[in-house]
């Protein structure tokens, strides 16, 4: 016994498919361009951060802006779960090394004087670590560098 073919794969001129479901499906299944993420700018002044108040847990971009007179550097690190910020700053001032509390390096932007990065940093902040952001940059070999001159931040990820 022979099969009839589905009526559905039929195709013939008293049986055409109507052609816009198949429009209307392929442009359903068109890759949609990602929802861009606000960016979270961090200012660097000689010498400090001014960073927002609060920074949320996700997906944040970093953008860095010097408004500064010499570079500078955001650092960005995420402590270990249960270290504060202060248990850190304790522990590199016994000259410790700080990559013994830190999970590590979560990127670093540079920005030239007057600059802003030339890129951003996305990150994903998890809910309830600590982060820091220090600048390591020296403006010369007799100086402390400029995290010792108030070039450090930190906060939690809410
Ligand atoms: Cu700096």
């Amino acid at each position: 016994m022979r099969r009839q073919p589905l009526p559905l794969l039929t195709l013939d001129r008293h049986r055409a498919l109507p052609w816009w479901p198949l429009v209307v499906f392929s442009l359903a299944c068109q890759p949609r361009a990602p929802a861009r993420q606000p960016e979270t700018v961090v200012l660097a002044t000689d010498y400090a951060f001014q960073v927002p108040h609060e920074i949320p847990a996700g997906v944040v971009v970093f953008r860095f802006e010097n408004q500064g007179k010499v570079p500078h550097e955001m650092a960005l690190g995420q402590l270990r779960a249960g270290v504060t910020a202060d248990s850190m700053l304790a522990y590199i001032a016994q000259g410790n090394d700080p990559g013994d509390l830190s999970d590590g390096v979560v990127g670093i932007l540079i920005a030239a004087p007057g600059k802003s990065s030339l890129g951003t940093l996305s990150v994903r902040l998890l809910s309830g670590r600590t982060y820091m952001m220090i600048c390591q940059f020296t403006d010369a070999d007799s100086l402390p560098p400029h995290s010792a001159m108030g070039m450090q931040y930190s906060f939690v990820a809410q």
